[in-house]
């Protein structure tokens, strides 16, 4: 053990107990969120859209400021159900540079991925790079505003209507975000929203699908809901994908709070700027002046030939400390074990060199500044 270990070592028992994950759940506290379940007890209504969940529903559509929105239960449900209810067919254009959802949720469908380069700025789809991938099997486009970085809206749209194909955002890390003042919800046809435990607003296990026409509206719910029209009644072959009370009743909890956790985590991510900005070879992620954001994940990209160490020694050397934070996304979805032989990493060299860059820092509202500059510190002796 050298000094600087030792250094470290006694700031991290006077500032951290135990682990520092990359994030941490958002809770109310106990006593609202019993209180707010305490009604359940009375009407034993538990689940099948009861009145909780129509609380939520009615508030996301406010806070988020969309036209209408179904929740479900999960993130994954929502794009899974959507590619379902839009029918799409055949080939879908999406990026590997996120969370295994997106892409399972197209094979899952039956349906062909086709990966498209990343934006090596903000990581979202490269639009320059769209177009050539349109071939007359191509039925949607499935881009992810990964980490709350807004993708380019407006050239996915202009291409996606010039070719008449869909536009389904995962919008898993965008909860509450705004694109030039209008509600991240809004674009494309439908957007899909998680509510996960590790999310910036979390109904524990959640997700919504946001969009304009009722149509879809009916199918998501048909989907949710296994085709019930009524007690007699069954219309179609659907799934089972409902929010249950509980979790309603801890988004309507965490919703109160949610301005409050943000500004939060804005507070964390400014510490990190001051503490990592002026560091070569360190690339910390940039926020769009058009969008209003919600801090959701952190993302420094290492360029170890000018900082000295590569993510992963970065990565090793946080996690002697206790301190883990995680290589999202790595590996690319389309070099997973389940895809063995199906795609080819090197037709998005950008994707594949970020995903071997960057490491997700530690981010949750209640993380200190003490423990922030603990993490900097410890980056910061990577350095060579
Ligand atoms: N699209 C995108 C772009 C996504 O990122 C996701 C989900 C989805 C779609 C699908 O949405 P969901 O169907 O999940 O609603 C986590 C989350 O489970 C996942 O929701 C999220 N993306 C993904 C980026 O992160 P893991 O495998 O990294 O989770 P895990 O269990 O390792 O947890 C990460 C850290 O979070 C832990 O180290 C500590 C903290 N944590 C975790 C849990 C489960 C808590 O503080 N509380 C908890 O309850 O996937």
């Amino acid at each position: 053990m050298n000094s600087n270990d030792n250094n470290y070592s006694k700031l991290i028992d006077k500032y951290v107990t135990g682990k520092i994950l990359v994030t941490r759940s958002s809770m109310p506290g106990y006593e609202e969120y019993c209180e707010e379940i305490r009604d359940i007890w009375d009407t034993r209504w538990l689940t099948n859209m009861g009145s909780k969940h129509k609380q939520l529903q009615a508030g996301l559509i406010e806070y988020l400021g969309v036209e209408k929105l179904d929740l479900l239960t999960n993130g994954h449900m929502a794009l899974e159900l959507t590619m379902q209810a839009l029918g799409l067919t055949g080939e879908v254009i999406t990026t590997p540079f996120t969370f295994a959802s997106t892409t399972h949720a197209i094979v899952r469908n039956g349906l062909t991925p086709v990966f498209c380069d990343i934006d090596p700025e903000d990581f979202t789809m490269d639009v320059t790079k769209l177009e050539s991938l349109i071939t007359d099997k191509t039925s949607a486009i499935v881009p992810v505003h990964v980490y709350g970085n807004v993708c380019n809206v407006e050239e996915i749209q202009r291409i996606a209507d010039k070719h008449g194909l869909k536009v389904i955002y995962d919008a898993a890390h965008t909860f509450g975000e705004t694109y030039k003042g209008k509600g991240i919800g809004s674009f494309g046809d439908v957007s899909c929203f998680s509510f996960h435990a590790t999310k910036v607003f979390n109904t524990i296990e959640g997700g919504a699908v946001c969009f304009k026409d009722q149509a879809f509206g009916d199918k998501i719910y048909d989907l949710k809901n296994f085709g019930i029209h009524g007690p007699e009644i069954v219309e179609s072959v659907g799934a089972n994908a409902k929010m249950n009370e509980f979790c309603a009743a801890m988004g309507i909890c965490n919703l109160r709070h949610v301005d409050e956790e943000i500004a939060k985590r804005k507070a964390v991510v400014e510490r990190y700027h001051e503490r990592l900005d002026s560091t070569d070879g360190i690339m910390l992620n940039k926020i769009s002046p058009d969008v209003k954001p919600n801090y959701a994940y952190l993302p420094a990209v290492f360029d170890a030939d000018r900082f000295g160490s590569s993510r992963d020694e970065v990565f090793d050397e946080l996690a002697k400390h206790n301190i883990f934070a995680r290589k999202y996304f790595y590996p690319l979805t389309n070099t997973f074990d389940c895809f063995k032989g199906k795609f080819d990493a090197n037709d998005t060299p950008v994707a594949l060199k970020v995903s071997k860059s960057v490491l997700t820092l530690p981010l949750y509202a209640d993380l200190t500044t003490e423990q922030v500059d603990v993490i900097c510190d410890i980056i910061l002796s990577c350095k060579k």
